[in-house]
């Protein structure tokens, strides 16, 4: 039996400031648009994909921060996506800026994104875990990282729902770069995680590492896929943005850990693959095979808490 599903990335070139997100998702629609003329069912969009990236500023004003968080999704500016979306039977999974009021009124801002389905439906809901940057403005720094500062970390936990004949999960960025966040969901079945990314060529806390920002983003997926038998969906934001190169090659990755399809510029660039769900199985039933093979009780230390609280 096959469970075959054609998977685009819509990667997207940088987004200026001065760029409205009407004008973002003109640029997004023509995208899916065009995955759909290539038989994709799904595609996958960046982290915070409908503004320039703001942490790479220090906000005094609120008011002038706020501008970046979307109050409701959909809404008038990404109403005509979700629209487009089911017109073509297309899902997509969407990064975006939240900010959302609780039961209690209190409002609170995260790095969320969401799967929507081929009739436009929201069907599942993730915010960031693994927030990186700091807290408080760093002059020294030639941009600044402050995702600690504009953001809760999410506290939806990883998850993974059933999404198009597969069971789906999500994440953000910094969060591939931790192998937990592909393990707890790969534990509760997942067998595609789908990420959207914004990653800074120059990382200024190391900048001996720059040359290996490439590296590093495909060194942790691959080995991911495969440890965890599960098909890997990476878009990236891309390119010189406001002053600051974003990492571009974003790609899908079987589980075998094989990359099976890759952008090959930092501008709006569709890629697509066809991924077979069961194409999982040879990895988790075998060489991976949680219930044969793995030994919880000698990773305990895994799941202690921190030392250091936040
Ligand atoms: N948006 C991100 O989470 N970016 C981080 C950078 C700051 C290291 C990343 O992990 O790519």
């Amino acid at each position: 039996m096959s469970r075959k599903l054609m998977v685009g990335v819509a990667q997207l070139g940088p987004i200026a400031r001065s760029e409205s997100r009407a004008e973002v998702v003109v640029r997004m629609i023509r995208l899916l648009t065009e995955a759909h003329a290539k038989g994709c069912k799904f595609v996958t969009f960046p982290e915070l994909a409908l503004t320039t990236f703001f942490p790479r500023w220090f906000f005094e004003d609120e008011e002038e921060l706020n501008f970046f968080y979307e109050k409701e999704m959909p809404n008038d500016a990404t109403k005509p996506l979700f629209d487009k979306a089911a017109e073509l039977g297309v899902g997509f999974y969407l990064g975006y800026a939240e900010l959302s009021d609780d039961e209690e009124g209190k409002s609170h801002k995260y790095n969320t994104s969401i799967l929507v389905d081929d009739k436009g439906q929201i069907v599942s809901k993730y915010r960031k875990i693994h927030l990186p940057g700091h807290t408080e403005n760093e002059p020294w720094r030639p941009f600044q990282h402050l995702e600690k500062r504009y953001f809760e970390p999410g506290d939806m936990g990883f998850g993974s729902c059933d999404f198009m004949g597969g069971k789906v999960g999500m994440a953000l960025c910094n969060d591939r770069r931790w192998p937990e966040t592909y393990r707890v969901m790969a534990l509760q079945g997942a067998e595609m995680i789908v990420l959207g990314y914004n990653t800074p060529m120059h990382y200024p806390p190391v900048p001996q590492h720059d040359h290996l920002q490439g590296f590093h983003n495909h060194l942790v997926m691959q080995s991911a896929a495969y440890q965890n038998g599960c098909w890997i969906v990476a878009c990236a934001k891309a390119g010189p943005e406001e002053g600051c190169d974003l990492l571009g090659e974003s790609c899908i990755i079987a589980p075998t850990g094989e990359i099976v399809a890759q952008a090959k510029t930092v501008g709006d660039e569709l890629i697509f693959a066809e991924c077979d769900f069961e194409q999982t199985r040879e990895i988790k039933e075998h060489i991976f095979n949680f219930d044969l093979h793995r030994r919880p009780d000698e990773y305990k230390i895994i799941s202690q808490p921190k030392v250091v609280a936040d």
